[in-house]
């Protein structure tokens, strides 16, 4: 009993050295944990972006994140340098924004149903990112990765 405390203690000290010595100034998050319920969430947006958008041509540099039930939808995508990614709310009422706040960026306009907001990544890192008016309640998070 006493050592599997002793354990415990000992794994969360090295954790939290860990995240302290890698993270000079800010905190750089990493992929999020993507739950069945986001997965089905997103099914649903795959479903309601094709219904809203049929003719949409795939476009090179574009990655398309869909926002959909206070969901990200992928949650986590990675994309290379010079990549615009496009938000699209496919919700049917709700309005969200995009806010890469870690970045040090504006919050974006909330966006309506059917309209979109972008932003070009240009260097490589994380970017972790919320909306705005549903971060805190319903974890609406998103992250991107820019890499070669
Ligand atoms: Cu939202």
């Amino acid at each position: 009993m006493w050592s599997n405390s002793k354990i415990l203690i000992v794994r969360v000290a090295v954790a939290a050295f860990c995240f302290v010595a890698t993270s000079p100034g800010v905190a750089v998050a990493d992929d999020l944990p993507v739950t069945a319920k986001h997965a089905k969430i997103c099914a649903g947006a795959e479903a309601r972006y094709q219904k809203l958008f049929p003719d949409a041509a795939k476009e090179d540099d574009v990655v398309i994140v869909k926002l959909y039930k206070y969901t990200f939808c992928p949650r986590n995508v990675t994309v290379r340098p010079g990549t615009t990614v496009r938000w699209i709310n496919v919700d049917k009422r709700t309005s969200h924004s995009v806010w890469l706040k870690q970045a040090g960026e504006a919050e974006s306009e909330r966006f309506f149903p059917d309209e979109q907001w972008e932003f070009r990544f240009i260097s490589p890192g994380k970017y972790p990112y919320l909306c705005g008016p549903h971060w805190d309640q319903e974890d609406m998070r998103g992250f991107v990765e820019v890499r070669e």
